[in-house]
């Protein structure tokens, strides 16, 4: 079967996570997310409004999800590739690039982002109300 991952923050889980997460697992059979923990998010300057429990829980309520796993460092990624046995890494465009290292063990493919919606952009607008 084909493996395919992918990896975020989805916080306050939004119809882009949904049309990312539907395309990537219509690019396989399985489709794995790691969630960054909250400690993570920290490195990557990320406050966001709900813990990791609470995001993975939302995601793996997702029907294109598989497995959702913690993400807890940058350097993971080329394990949890091995170790899962995963074909294709997805993830959006914003991030063009930064994985081609991996194309040695798996494709690495990037996806359009979903316009006109953000978690920043949902917390701004709740901000003024
Ligand atoms: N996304 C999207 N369209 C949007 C918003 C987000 O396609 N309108 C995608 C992003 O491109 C990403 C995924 O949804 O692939 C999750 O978005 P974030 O939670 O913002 O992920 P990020 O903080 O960029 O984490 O090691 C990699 C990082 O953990 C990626």
């Amino acid at each position: 079967i084909k493996k395919v991952i992918t990896y975020g923050t989805f916080d306050l889980f939004h119809v882009g996570h949904i049309r990312l997460l539907k395309r990537l697992k219509a690019l396989g059979d399985y489709l794995i997310v790691v969630i960054s923990t909250d400690g993570f998010n920290q490195l990557k300057d990320k406050k966001s409004f709900f813990c990791y429990e609470e995001r993975k829980e939302i995601v793996e309520s997702c029907k294109y999800v598989d497995l959702v796993l913690p993400e807890n460092t940058w350097e993971q990624k080329r394990s949890d590739i091995i170790n899962n046995k995963v074909n294709i890494l997805g993830i959006g465009d914003d991030w063009t690039g930064h994985f081609d290292d991996l194309n040695d063990i798996c494709e690495v493919i990037y996806l359009k982002r979903t316009e006109n919606v953000s978690t920043t952009d949902i917390k701004n607008k709740l901000s003024v109300i």
